[in-house]
């Protein structure tokens, strides 16, 4: 009992160090990811930060997802960044980006749409009816946008990698080769020293990134026109799967509110993308759902953790799942601690999202395994979370091999999503 209690206590101080890390970052109304690598608000994390916060701060996890939500564009489009506050040391900033309506400056792209399940969560643990009330209409409006302007049968596409929020994957290598970015001049700042470099993107990843950047902003962000010249349009595993979920929770939140309608419609909605997802990104020789590349009609087979989300949307059918089962256990268990970002031939256990382990991935897994009564797997990939931090704090990600901790420290949706494990 000793040792029990030894643990607990661990537990209880990591929880309180977690919740130091969410207010060092916390900032008006919102939390920066990281202080020295990413100071400002970002879309995903806004919405895991919020997820960890509903157990231990309600108010302030309502906030993070209404400051959010404020910044949706007169269109729908929720972006992936908002500048609210100049702050140094990040590229590309608002100048570069030259985004946003009214007086709020914004990137011109999104991210997967967690916030959704945030606004849920946040909902269903304060049963603040004002709060709900006052999210329908945003969360509507931009589950609407992915649908009006991002697919033609409910899949929808990415037009940027930093918009999937898994930048380098390896899946979109191929995507990425196609096009000649040309000779884009811009000063990088995301490696903040000589170690980091080697945890980051490189510089012709980069390169890539800002050339699409360029061409959008040239566009002046019109979804029609980007929808015929973006030469990076990628139906992403991730997106689709969080997009699913989103629906659905929507769907919850309408129905809560006696809104039958529109809880039915939500529901379709999540149903038609599931079906698509099933049909087009479903890889039966890997065992494993896949991105797919709308410019070439192709997939794009590698293997990557995001091919294992979509059991967060409920998305893989009883057969599909009973491969999927597989492959996680063989393939993404095969490390010391699950799951990787990426499994392939290129595997980079220290570089960002070619081959680390991320508590946000980590989560979305986690919560689907146990929809489909996973409870051994969904167990191990909570477990290996928590001994990754526990060891080595709130860092970014993690050596799957050594679990030594890279990228930023004080990571905020790493400290949000241990708090939203142990609460
Ligand atoms: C670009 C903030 C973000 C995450 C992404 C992660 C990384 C940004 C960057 O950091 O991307 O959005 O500059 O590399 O890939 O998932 O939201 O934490």
């Amino acid at each position: 009992t000793d040792r029990a209690d030894d643990g607990e206590q661990t537990r209880d101080d990591r929880r309180a160090e977690a919740i130091e890390v969410l207010e060092a970052n916390r900032r008006d109304g919102y939390t920066v990811p990281s202080e020295t690598l990413y100071p400002f608000q970002w879309n995903w994390d806004s919405a895991f930060i919020a997820v960890g916060l509903a157990g231990v701060d309600p108010a302030a996890a309502a906030r993070e997802v209404e400051t959010l939500l404020s910044a949706t564009w007169p269109n729908g489009l929720l972006p992936q960044i908002v500048f609210w506050a100049d702050a140094e040391g990040y590229f590309p900033g608002p100048d570069e980006w030259d985004a946003g309506f009214d007086d709020v400056e914004t990137s011109g792209i999104s991210q997967p749409p967690v916030v959704a399940t945030a606004a849920r969560r946040v909902y269903e643990t304060t049963g603040d009816d004002d709060f709900r009330d006052r999210v329908l209409d945003p969360l509507d409006r931009h589950l609407s946008w992915w649908r009006r302007e991002r697919s033609t049968d409910g899949v929808v596409y990415t037009r940027h990698p930093w918009e999937t929020g898994m930048d380098d994957s390896p899946a979109w290598r191929l995507p990425l080769e196609r096009f000649d970015p040309g000779d884009v001049a811009y000063e990088r700042a995301d490696r903040k020293s000589a170690e980091l470099a080697d945890q980051r993107p490189t510089d012709w990843d980069y390169d890539r990134y800002v050339a699409l950047l360029r061409q959008g902003r040239e566009a002046e962000w019109d979804e029609s026109v980007l929808r015929g010249t973006c030469p990076f349009r990628v139906e992403d595993v991730l997106t689709n799967s969080v997009y699913v979920r989103a629906c659905e929770d929507l769907a919850a939140l309408y129905a809560s509110a006696g809104e039958d309608a529109s809880a039915e419609r939500w529901r379709e909605q999540a149903e038609e993308t599931r079906e698509g997802m099933r049909e087009r990104l479903w890889s039966d020789d890997l065992g494993l759902f896949v991105s797919y590349d709308r410019v070439t009609d192709e997939q794009l087979l590698e293997p990557t953790v995001a091919g294992l989300v979509p059991v967060f949307g409920g998305v893989p059918t009883a057969a599909q799942f009973e491969r999927l089962h597989e492959t996680l256990t063989t393939d993404f268990f095969a490390f010391e601690y699950a799951a990787p970002s990426y499994v392939g031939d290129d595997f980079a256990p220290d570089r960002y999202w070619r081959g680390p382990v991320w508590m946000n991935t980590n989560w979305l897994l986690e919560r689907g395994l146990r929809r489909y009564d996973a409870t051994d797997a969904a167990d191990r990939v909570r477990a290996d979370s928590l001994a990754l931090c526990d060891r080595e704090g709130f860092r970014e990600y993690f050596n799957p091999r050594s679990g030594a901790g890279r990228g930023s420290d004080d990571f905020a949706w790493s400290a949000a999503l241990y708090l939203a494990w142990t609460g």
